[in-house]
């Protein structure tokens, strides 16, 4: 049986993290047995990768490097952990996946959707997630929570016009592809978001 591909996605601090752990807790719950994972990383060589992107000594990186970089660790992820977990009947529940790519790499920092289309149909092919869960909250909500964890990343240290791009553009493509996503609103306490995101699956497991 081949398994599902579950991708949660949102701005800075909607709280993805949190929720993939009552996720996992659920599914597994539910007898789906879950790949959780996330990108950049979920390899060895994403990992490095991840730390090169999200690291200050790649301060001024050129931004097709950057998104070929997320690029070559989505190839190494779906090569050896995505692929394979989907074909032996796994539920992949990833933190992020190509949405990401559009949103921080598009509209964040304007590279054309086209360019990043033509990447995501190379490294990927056909393969798309089943659901996405786009944890939506106002931007000053999520920096505020994001900021009171320490030293901020690369991507952290961006300004708020950045971060109101990248929103809109996850809202503009959940619009563009309402069958596969859900909208959540992340601006409440962590328990209403759980109740939600534990009602979204109940519902998709059902549907079949
Ligand atoms: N990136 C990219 O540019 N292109 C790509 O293709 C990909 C990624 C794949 C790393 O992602 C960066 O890579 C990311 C985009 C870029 N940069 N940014 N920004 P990441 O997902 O690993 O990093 P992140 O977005 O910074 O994740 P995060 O800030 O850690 O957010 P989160 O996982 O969504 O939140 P959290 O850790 O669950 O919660 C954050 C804090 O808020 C924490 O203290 C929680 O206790 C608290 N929290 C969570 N939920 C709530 C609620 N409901 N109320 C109050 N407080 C809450």
């Amino acid at each position: 049986m081949t398994g599902r591909f579950i991708t949660i996605e949102g701005s800075e601090g909607a709280g993805k993290t949190t929720q993939l752990a009552f996720m996992r807790e659920f599914l597994e719950q539910s007898g789906c047995p879950v790949t959780l994972t996330r990108e950049p990383g979920g390899t060895g060589l994403g990992e490095e990768l991840r730390a090169l992107l999200l690291g200050h000594r790649a301060d001024g990186m050129a931004l097709t490097t950057e998104t070929l970089l997320m690029f070559a660790a989505r190839a190494e992820h779906l090569e050896r952990v995505i692929r394979p977990a989907l074909a032996a009947g796994q539920w992949v529940l990833c933190d992020r996946f190509t949405d990401a790519t559009y949103a921080y790499q598009g509209g964040g920092r304007g590279l054309p959707m086209a360019q990043i289309a033509v990447l995501e149909n190379w490294v990927q092919g056909d393969l798309r997630p089943d659901l996405t869960l786009l944890l939506d909250l106002p931007v000053t909500v999520g920096l505020a929570r994001a900021g009171k964890r320490g030293a901020a990343d690369r991507f952290e240290r961006e300004t708020v016009d950045f971060f109101e791009r990248v929103r809109m553009t996850y809202l503009d493509l959940a619009r563009q592809v309402p069958e596969r996503y859900r909208i959540i609103d992340a601006a409440r306490s962590v328990e209403r978001v759980r109740v939600e995101v534990k009602s979204v699956l109940a519902q998709w497991l059902e549907r079949g």
